[in-house]
């Protein structure tokens, strides 16, 4: 006894000392005391009773923002050990609240939630914060302890009641201190989006986020999947078009070590890929993501070539291709995690790598035999982007190799100006051979080169930007621009300092623009943000009078020039529709010419709406497409979408 007693008081003693550590520097226990490191305390305590979801004894975890902002984290779990610890000869229940990283120590065997900066236990909790009261359920009896100021113990364990027998569980409140924390108040929406991930990643764990801070809220909202990770792609997906029905879930445990991932194709080009291990985000990957991608991609390829959808002497599929339009959940549950790099964010165990591999592949493959259907759309998924990343390779080149004049005469569509000075030139991007010839014979051709584009790329080439950029057309006019694309991009390099788009007053030329604006938005930014792109105005009406004709801009001018005429004059107004309509003396001097154009300087606004209009038309989804076109079919009968 006397021998107990020593020992009881030296761990006493090491426990303040540690516990004041972690006011010193808390940093270094929870990364930061803003409004993140507050909320990391919920997490901190949250983990705990994962836990003991994990280990079988736990389906539901409460989480509640008291009207003081102090965190209330209630589980129906076997409750917290009572007895005397074996090592610190308190209650075990006090000891996970008074010792550092006491967490490991008791729990034995089971996935401990113990990654990067998580892990640290309930013991950090306690000492930053100003009180902290414990209940555990356990055996007909209701257990408390409460601390105080950091972790100083208040009230030692006492039975301060009894319950129902059945009843057992761990209840936990604490008050962060606003002495450590810059802020004391909770968001309930960063809240919310952890609570609804911790669900989806442990199928059947029902959890309850209610903040007590509103009075109404006496409910709160539950989260609940029992489709884990499966309803987590779906609701990634919720927004976007699958192209197959079913969500493949896979799953399969090796050595302790559990591995499951779900994923699903949809319609965008862009993939959603994360990966977890015991809940954690690992947003740097690791092994585990690894294991999947490389299975993935050589499953795909070998049922492609299989099935004869990838001939021998094509160019096999890579992970780029296979990922397009992928949105997967990848998560696995490991008892001796080893997170690596800077912000401990990758997954470094390497058996990892082959369990997740053999699981995936074996599963995946198995999947693709016998539902041939969704197996073709994978596949052929995949088949288009790789032809579309060979052809944006191409493309760009293409685009790379010095020298615009020499691809002029390859094409023989750029007429160049001689000016070599970008500030003193520019080029009209002009619809249409026809108007792109007069243009070339009536411009100044020491400062305005000319580039001709044929009416129809938009509608041939629908919606992949890639497959626009691989357009012959599209392809000299980058050249032309002399800047280079994506990450060589370079606007120093930039020839001419005016690109003038030159459309017809028509829904082809409308069209033709909204491409041009996005395309320039996309991948020359600087170029709008600049200042070096505009839209020429050719006239919009031509009124004739005896043998006199004049070309008038808006309708505004044309209402001010008709007042000018004498009464009783005759006249005829002639709307102009296409840049064709005019001659090429005509064409110049109206649209062209320094002295008498109108030029219309493209702000980003503009950019931005022409991309959003692009979208709208060109966009996975039908029913805002339906409503636009709706709204503007008067104004655009032959609207050709
Ligand atoms: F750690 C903590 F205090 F922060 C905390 C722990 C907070 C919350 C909300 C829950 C928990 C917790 C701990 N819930 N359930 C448990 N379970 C155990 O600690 C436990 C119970 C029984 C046994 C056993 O072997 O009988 C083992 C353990 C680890």
């Amino acid at each position: 006894m006397q021998n107990k007693e020593e020992h009881y008081d030296a761990s006493d003693i090491q426990v303040l000392e540690g516990l004041e550590a972690v006011r010193k520097r808390p940093g270094m226990y929870i990364g930061t005391t803003d409004v993140k490191g507050l909320h990391h305390l919920v997490w901190e305590i949250v983990d705990n009773a994962i836990d003991e979801a994990l280990a079988g004894y736990c389906n539901h975890i409460e989480i509640i923002i008291n009207k003081d902002n102090s965190i209330t984290v209630k589980d129906n779990g076997r409750g917290i050990p009572v007895g005397i610890h074996a090592k610190t000869g308190i209650s075990t229940v006090e000891t996970v609240y008074t010792v550092l990283h006491a967490g490991g120590k008791f729990g034995g065997g089971g996935y401990k939630v113990a990654g990067g900066l998580h892990g640290v236990g309930a013991s950090v909790v306690n000492a930053l914060s100003t009180w902290v009261i414990v209940r555990v359920y356990k055996e007909g009896k209701i257990y408390e302890v409460k601390f105080e100021n950091g972790g100083k113990i208040a009230q030692p364990l006492t039975v301060i009641g009894d319950c129902e027998i059945e009843r057992t569980g761990t209840t936990v409140t604490f008050k962060p201190d606003t002495e450590i924390f810059d802020t004391d108040v909770y968001d309930y929406e960063t809240l919310k989006t952890r609570t609804r991930e911790l669900a989806f990643l442990n199928k059947g764990l029902s959890l309850t986020l209610r903040d007590d801070r509103d009075e109404e809220d006496t409910t709160g909202e539950i989260f609940h999947y029992e489709g884990g990770i499966s309803e987590y792609v779906r609701y990634l997906n919720k927004n976007k078009t699958p192209i197959h029905e079913e969500i493949i879930h896979l799953s399969g445990e090796e050595d302790s070590v559990m591995f499951e991932v779900a994923l699903q194709y949809n319609s965008s080009y862009t993939d959603n890929i994360y990966s977890f291990v015991n809940n954690i985000n690992t947003h740097d990957g690791g092994t585990h993501e690894e294991g999947v991608r490389r299975a993935l991609t050589r499953v795909i390829n070998s049922y492609a070539k299989k099935n004869n959808i990838l001939k021998e002497k094509d160019e096999s599929l890579t992970g780029d291709d296979v990922k397009e339009g992928l949105t997967m959940i990848v998560s696995c549950k490991h008892p001796n995690p080893q997170f690596e790099g800077q912000t401990k964010g990758r997954l470094g165990n390497s058996e990892v790598r082959k369990i997740a591999d053999s699981v995936f592949s074996q599963g995946f493959e198995r999947f693709l035999m016998e539902h041939p259907e969704e197996a073709k759309i994978i596949v052929d998924k995949a088949l288009t982007a790789s032809r579309a990343r060979v052809a944006a390779k191409r493309a760009r080149e293409l685009t790379r190799r010095k020298g615009g004049l020499e691809l002029t005469n390859q094409w023989g569509k750029l007429a160049d100006c001689s000016s070599k000075d970008p500030v003193a030139s520019e080029i009209f991007i002009v619809e249409g051979d026809s108007a792109g010839g007069q243009a070339k014979q009536g411009r100044d051709a020491k400062t305005q080169a000319i580039l001709p584009l044929r009416g129809k790329i938009l509608n041939v080439e629908k919606a992949r930007l890639d497959r626009i950029l691989g357009n012959e057309e599209i392809r000299s006019m980058i050249t032309a621009f002399g800047t280079g694309i994506g990450e060589e991009f370079n606007i120093e390099k930039l020839r001419y300092h005016k690109i003038i788009i030159m459309t017809d007053a028509d829904v082809d030329g409308s069209h033709i623009r909204t491409l041009l604006l996005t395309l320039f938005y996309r991948f020359f930014r600087p170029i709008i943000e600049k200042g070096h792109v505009y839209v020429a105005q050719p006239p919009l009406f031509k009124v004739t009078h005896g043998k006199t004709f004049k070309f008038i801009l808006t309708e505004e001018e044309l209402d001010e020039y008709l007042k000018t005429l004498p009464p009783s004059t005759k006249y005829t107004i002639n709307r102009n529709k296409g840049l064709g309509e005019m001659d090429k003396d005509e064409l110049c001097d109206t649209t062209m010419n320094i002295e008498h154009r109108t030029l219309r300087k493209i702000t980003i606004e503009d950019a931005i709406l022409a991309d959003q209009v692009f979208e709208t038309l060109m966009g996975e989804e039908v029913e805002p497409r339906r409503q636009f076109i709706e709204e503007y079919a008067p104004y655009a009968k032959n609207l050709d979408i």
